[in-house]
């Protein structure tokens, strides 16, 4: 299974032609970010879902913090109309960044999902919910059956996908994550008494194709400084990369020195935290993700240098 983000950084129309050219170059699934300052995840989802007509169109991923999750779960089932029954919602704990610029308290985000993703369930259902945060909400129309994907990392955040979603979103690019993350998932799973097989497990990568490595490398860059300034010391050091080497890029990011930033990134760096290179780079290191028991390839951003061109030549050469 292939599927494909988009960041609505840019209008909800031109989302959905990006959207339309996808599908028709062989993706399964499209899932579309969501934080404050970008688009309206929910708008642009409506949007792709007249634009398209098979895929299955995801949150990627939306949170428990900005959304009362009762309006959350009215939101994708509005989608799940739409779309012809094609919604997927992915839900995490939300980024600490924005919810700073935002003022809003990032408190107990484990407990936050789990509880929204009960909540969330349970309305969709059409059930009135009292407790996991609600007093009594109820939506007025049944959404049917949508699958509830988790985006995680952290070691906890893995087992609780593994023991109560249908999926989990990691982002990350590289087997060696995997190999970490996946056993976690499985855990959780066998310890909520399910089949581990029965959790789709996505690499949620940053990805950047082109006939031209080098290009798609250099396309890579950007998003690859912010990963690592993001990035916990466990999981530099899982990747062989030094404190100090970490510190030039986020020093120069904080700075907003763009250009230092991109100086500072490695090619160590951009192999740890994308998929980038020629279409046989980037299928060589799809076959090594989903030997890792990956079961579907996020293409993630940038996409590759020019996005369309990009999205033709994966669906051609890759998927
Ligand atoms: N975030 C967004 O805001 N928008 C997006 O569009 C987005 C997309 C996305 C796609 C894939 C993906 O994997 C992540 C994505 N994210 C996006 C980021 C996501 O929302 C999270 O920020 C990211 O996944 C990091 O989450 P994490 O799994 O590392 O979880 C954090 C919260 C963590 O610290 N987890 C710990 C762990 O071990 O998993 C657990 C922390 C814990 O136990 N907390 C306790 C609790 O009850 O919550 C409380 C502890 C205490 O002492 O209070």
């Amino acid at each position: 299974m292939f599927g494909i983000e988009f960041v609505p950084s840019e209008p909800a129309l031109k989302v959905g032609y990006m959207a339309k050219l996808a599908e028709d170059a062989g993706f399964d699934t499209i899932w579309i970010t969501d934080h404050y300052n970008n688009r309206d995840v929910y708008s642009t989802l409506a949007i792709l879902s007249l634009a398209t007509s098979k895929v299955k169109l995801g949150t990627g991923v939306t949170n428990p913090y900005t959304r009362n999750v009762a309006v959350t779960a009215s939101s994708i089932a509005s989608i799940n109309e739409i779309s012809g029954g094609r919604a997927i919602l992915g839900i995490g704990p939300g980024d600490k960044a924005t919810f700073d610029a935002m003022g809003i308290a990032w408190e107990r985000p484990l407990t936050a999902v789990r509880e929204s993703v009960s909540a969330i369930r349970d309305l969709l259902a059409k059930k009135r919910v009292a407790g996991h945060g609600m007093a009594g909400a109820q939506l007025a129309f049944k959404a049917g059956e949508i699958p509830i994907y988790i985006g995680a990392q952290g070691p906890k955040m893995l087992e609780m996908a593994g023991q109560i979603a249908d999926g989990v979103l990691v982002n990350a690019s590289h087997p060696d994550d995997f190999n970490y993350a996946v056993p976690l998932v499985k855990k959780g799973a066998k310890k909520a008494g399910r089949d581990p097989e029965e959790v789709e497990i996505c690499a949620y990568t940053s990805f950047s194709a082109d006939k031209n490595g080098e290009k798609a490398a250099a396309e890579a860059k950007i998003v690859v400084a912010f990963i690592v300034a993001g990035s916990p010391e466990t999981v530099l050091s899982r990747h062989g990369i030094k404190p100090e080497e970490a510190a030039a890029v986020s020093g120069a990011i904080g700075k907003g020195d763009f250009g230092a930033a991109l100086g500072a990134v490695s090619d160590e760096m951009i192999r740890a935290f994308s998929v980038s290179g020629t279409p046989d780079d980037c299928k060589m290191r799809v076959e090594e993700l989903l030997a890792t028991g990956v079961t579907q390839i996020v293409v993630g951003s940038p996409i590759g240098p020019n996005k369309e061109r990009a999205i033709k030549l994966i669906g051609k050469e890759i998927l």
